[in-house]
Formats: structure tokens, C-alpha cells, sequence
């Protein structure tokens, strides 16, 4: 879409992002996204380095096309995926749970463009001040590490805090979505929720028929006494979580305990009771298993129709 900032600058057709899901995002979904014409990203998640080239290597296989990286800054192995990341000359990552500011000049030294995921104005306008080409405003109805302010707020906040581009993330996944957001001021979606139950999404099929029969009230926000809240789908593990939480007696390492490896065992091994389904508020409206061309021409399409002939609707010419 020539018209589109972020299009133009990612060399990318549509103006959508897929969520960085850790233990979920793997090469074959990236690839799948920007095949279709939008932008793919691999989760680093918790991956050391050569895990990362792997899934990088993989990607250049499937693809031709941009897709980038999401890098999760409370990763042990952050370093080492940061220097991956530049040694493989990927174009553009994403950064999130944290502040980027120790990588921003090796990632740019390296020809990386940068996106941080933002939850507050003031992370927003700091990323902008050290060289991030755009921001994804993440709101709150967001599924795993989520910051306090929704969407709705967030992004307009943002777009008026900031002169670089920015893309809303949190409560999207169908061209209502879309739409709105473009007219709060956003450039470009992102979504997590709507790619998990992707056709070509490696996730465990029970995750993803548990994120397809979810309703509007099934996520709760656990994990605020540690400092990292987490939306995930209520099961058997949040309820427990969430009855240590508020027992005084609970130590912060107990349910730092708890919750290793909880999202492996949901994503991987498919135990969605005993797991972390991390999930976003909209999986209420995620019903049907779409392929990623699907997913991106239909949310761009009903977009753009809904924004008639106003200033929004350019965006996706
Ligand atoms: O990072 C995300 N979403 C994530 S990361 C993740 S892995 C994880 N698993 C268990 C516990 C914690 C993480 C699952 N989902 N989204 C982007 C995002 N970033 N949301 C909120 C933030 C954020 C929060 C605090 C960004 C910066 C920040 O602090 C900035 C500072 O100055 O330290």
C-alpha cells in the first residue's frame, strides 16, 4: 500500500504486524504472514543464539519477503540474539517487555530498524529520542505481558506524543479493529490472538481450540505482585496462581516457580489446563481457523470499507 508510511518503510504490502507469541511465533508462521504481505516475526523469546539462527534460517527458506524478529528483553540469552539478529541482517525488529536502550546503537550499527512495543507514552517517547523508526502501542486487552492503559487510550496518547509512526496493538482482529484504529491515529495493527489460530500455526491444537471456544470474560491478568502482569485464558493454573497470589504467605519465588515453563507446556505439549494460554481479550470474536492470506486481505479489505472516503481509508490505498 503505497500510501502507508510503515508499507513503504518495511517494503511490505499490507499494514499488519503479527504478535512476537513466545513458544508460538516460529519461523513457519512468519514466513506464512509475510508471504501473504504482511510482516512476520519470530519470536526470540527465551531462544540462545544458535536456537534463533535456526528459526532465522528456516524463515529465509520459506520466505522471500521482509519479516523481522521480536525480541524479548527479560530473555537470559538477550545479548546473544541481539548479535544474531545483526549478523543475519535482518531488517526490523520488534523489542518488548522492557527498555531497549543497551541495544539500539548495535542494532542500528547493523543496519536493524527498530519498533519497540510500548505499553506508556513516556517509553514511547523515550524509544523515539534513541533512533526507534515506529512504536506498536500495545494495549492492555493484549494476551501475555501486558502494561495498564487500553488501546483505546494508549494510542492516541502515543500518535500525539510521538512524530514517528505508530501501530496499534491489543483488542484487534477483524477489520472493526482495524479500522478504529487507523482512525485513532495508527498507522498499522498488529495482532496476536487472530494469528494463533492461523491455519499454518504450529501452536498445540488444544491451545487453539481453547482460544476458539473462549468468550468475551475467559482471560485474567495474573502475575502484578511480580511485576510482570500476564493475560492468559483462566484455567486450572490461573486459578491457582491467582489464590498464592493473594495469599500473603506466598513467596515471590514460589510463583516465579509456577510460572517456568507454563507456557511450553500450553503451547507445546498441549496441557491447557496446567499451562499459561497467554491470550488476548478479543479471542471472544476469534472463531474460525483462517489461512494468513486470509486473516490480512479480509481485515484490510473490511477496513477499508468501513472508512468510506475519509482521511483514514488512504492508508490502505
Ligand atoms: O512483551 C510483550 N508481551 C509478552 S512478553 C512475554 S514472555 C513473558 N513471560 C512471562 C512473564 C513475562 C514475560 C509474553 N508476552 N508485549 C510488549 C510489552 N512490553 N508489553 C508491556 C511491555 C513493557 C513493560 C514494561 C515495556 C517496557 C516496560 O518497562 C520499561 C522499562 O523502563 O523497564
Amino acid at each position: 500500500m503505497e500510501n502507508n508510511p510503515i508499507c513503504k518503510l518495511l517494503n511490505i504490502e499490507y499494514p499488519v504486524f503479527q504478535g512476537g507469541m513466545a513458544w508460538i511465533a516460529d519461523a513457519e508462521l512468519a514466513a506464512a504472514v509475510s508471504n501473504a504481505g504482511g510482516l512476520g516475526l519470530i519470536a526470540a523469546m527465551n531462544s540462545n543464539g544458535e536456537q534463533l539462527r535456526t528459526q532465522i534460517r528456516r524463515a529465509k527458506e520459506l520466505t522471500d519477503r521482509p519479516f523481522g524478529v521480536n525480541l524479548m528483553l527479560m530473555s537470559p540469552f538477550i545479548s546473544e540474539a541481539v548479535q544474531v539478529v545483526c549478523e543475519e541482517k535482518i531488517p526490523v525488529v520488534t523489542t518488548g517487555a522492557g527498555n531497549p536502550a543497551q541495544y539500539m546503537e548495535a542494532l542500528q550499527a547493523a543496519g536493524v530498524k527498530v519498533i519497540c512495543v510500548v505499553a506508556s507514552v513516556s517509553l514511547a517517547v523515550m524509544m523515539e529520542r534513541m533512533g526507534a523508526v515506529a512504536v506498536v502501542a500495545e494495549g492492555c486487552e493484549s494476551g501475555g505481558h501486558v502494561g495498564e492503559t487500553t488501546t483505546m487510550a494508549l494510542v492516541p496518547q502515543v500518535v500525539d506524543a510521538v512524530s514517528i509512526p505508530v501501530i496499534a496493538a491489543g483488542g484487534i482482529a477483524d477489520g472493526r479493529g482495524m479500522a478504529a484504529a487507523l482512525l485513532l491515529g495508527a498507522k498499522a495493527v498488529q495482532m496476536g490472538t487472530r494469528f494463533l489460530t492461523a491455519k499454518e500455526c504450529n501452536v498445540h491444537e488444544n491451545y487453539k481450540a481453547k482460544v476458539l471456544a473462549a468468550k468475551d470474560h475467559d482471560t485474567i491478568v495474573t502475575g502484578k505482585t511480580l511485576g510482570h502482569p500476564v493475560r492468559a485464558l483462566k484455567n486450572r493454573m490461573t486459578r491457582e496462581f491467582q489464590k498464592k497470589e493473594l495469599d500473603p504467605a506466598t513467596t515471590p519465588d514460589e510463583l516465579e516457580k509456577m510460572g517456568a515453563g507454563a507456557l511450553r507446556r500450553a503451547a507445546i505439549e498441549g496441557d491447557v489446563q496446567n499451562g499459561s494460554c497467554m491470550c488476548g481479550q478479543i479471542a471472544g470474536l476469534v472463531k474460525s481457523e483462517d489461512t494468513c492470506a486470509d486473516i490480512i486481505r479480509g481485515i484490510c479489505a473490511d477496513a477499508a470499507e468501513l472508512l468510506g472516503s475519509g482521511e483514514a481509508r488512504k492508508l490502505l490505498l
